[in-house]
C-alpha cells in the first residue's frame, strides 16, 4: 500500500497554494481535439495525439486546478492506458497536484479489490470515483488503501439523475440522501478525510441538502461548463463553514475552450467571488 501524502492533505494544500476549487476533468476525445484545435494536433496515424494534447492542457491549467480529473474511458477506448499513467505521473510530480481517476468502479469485495489496486498501484491516482449502488461492502476494499481519496457517487448531474436517486427508501429518505448519511457513517468509521461525495453542479436544492446532511465533508461537483449549471448556485449551495470543501469540475468547457489558461483563471475566480 502506497505511503504517499494523503489524498485530502496534497488536495488542501493545492486549494490553499492556488486559491481554487476548480478540478480540471480531462476528457480526451479525436473528434474535440480536431473541432478546437484543428491542425494543431493532426496526426493521421493517432499516435500522441492524446498525450500531447492533456500535457498542453495541463500545462496550460495547473496554475488554477486544486486537481485534475481524467475520465478512463477517454483513455481506454483509444487502448492509451500508459499514456493515462504516465499523465497522471506528470502531474503529480510536475505540477504537486493530485489527481482523481473518473472510473465509477463498483463490485463484489475481491473484484473491487482489483479496481482498488488498477486505480492506485497501476494508474498511481490519489483518488477514484465510487458506484455505491452495490452497497457499502464494495466501497471498503478501496479505503483499505491508506491516504488515497474514495469519491462516491451520490447525487448524479445527469437528467436521469432522478430515476432512481430521489427515490424515497423505506426510512423517509431519499436514496441520494441515504448514501451521503451512510458514507459519513464509513467516513467516520476510517478516521475521517477519506471519503468524498459527488454531487451535481445541475442539482442546486440536492446539493445544499447533502451539505446539510454531512457537515464541512469534501464535494466533487460535476456540471458547470458544458452541462449549464450555474457557479454562482452551486458555490452558494455546495460550500461548508469555511466557504471550501468543493472540488467544482468542468471539463469540456476548459479543456475545448479557445484558451484553456483563461477559461481555468476565469472560472477559478468566478468560483472565488461566490465564497
Ligand atoms: P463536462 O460536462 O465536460 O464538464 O464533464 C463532466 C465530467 O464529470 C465527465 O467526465 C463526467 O463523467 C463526470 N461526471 C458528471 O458529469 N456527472 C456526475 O454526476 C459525475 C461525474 C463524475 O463522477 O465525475
Amino acid at each position: 500500500m502506497s505511503k504517499q501524502r494523503p489524498f485530502f492533505e496534497k488536495l488542501r494544500s493545492a486549494q490553499e497554494r492556488k486559491n481554487s476549487l476548480l478540478c480540471v476533468g480531462l476528457d480526451p476525445d479525436h473528434v474535440s481535439i480536431a473541432k478546437a484545435r484543428g491542425n494543431e494536433y493532426a496526426d493521421p496515424a493517432r499516435h500522441n495525439v492524446i498525450h500531447r494534447f492533456c500535457s498542453d492542457t495541463i500545462a496550460a491549467t495547473a496554475k488554477y486546478a486544486c486537481a485534475f480529473k481524467p475520465n478512463a474511458a477517454f483513455f481506454s477506448c483509444y487502448e492509451k492506458e500508459d499514456e493515462l499513467q504516465s499523465l497522471i505521473f506528470h502531474i503529480q510530480r510536475s505540477y504537486s497536484t493530485p489527481v482523481i481517476l473518473d472510473a465509477k468502479r463498483g463490485d463484489i469485495g475481491n473484484t473491487a479489490e482489483r479496481y482498488a489496486e488498477e486505480a492506485f498501484v497501476r494508474f498511481g491516482a490519489d483518488a477514484v470515483t465510487v458506484n455505491p449502488y452495490m452497497g457499502c461492502d464494495t466501497i471498503e476494499p478501496f479505503l483499505k488503501h491508506e491516504g488515497k481519496g474514495v469519491i462516491v457517487l451520490c447525487r448524479t448531474s445527469n437528467p436521469g439523475g432522478s430515476d432512481f436517486q430521489d427515490l424515497v427508501t423505506k426510512g423517509g429518505l431519499r436514496l441520494y440522501e441515504r448514501v451521503a448519511v451512510k458514507m459519513a457513517e464509513l467516513d467516520e468509521r476510517y478516521g475521517g478525510n477519506r471519503i468524498a461525495l459527488v454531487v451535481g453542479a445541475t442539482r442546486p436544492s440536492e446539493l445544499a441538502r447533502v451539505r446539510e446532511l454531512v457537515g464541512d465533508m469534501e464535494l466533487l461537483i460535476p456540471g458547470i461548463g458544458a452541462q449549464g449549471g450555474d457557479v454562482e448556485a452551486t458555490v452558494k449551495a455546495g460550500k461548508n463553514r469555511h466557504g471550501a470543501g468543493m472540488m467544482i469540475n468542468s471539463s469540456r468547457g476548459i479543456i475545448y475552450a479557445q484558451d484553456p489558461a483563461k477559461a481555468a483563471r476565469a472560472t477559478r475566480d468566478e468560483i472565488n467571488s461566490y465564497r
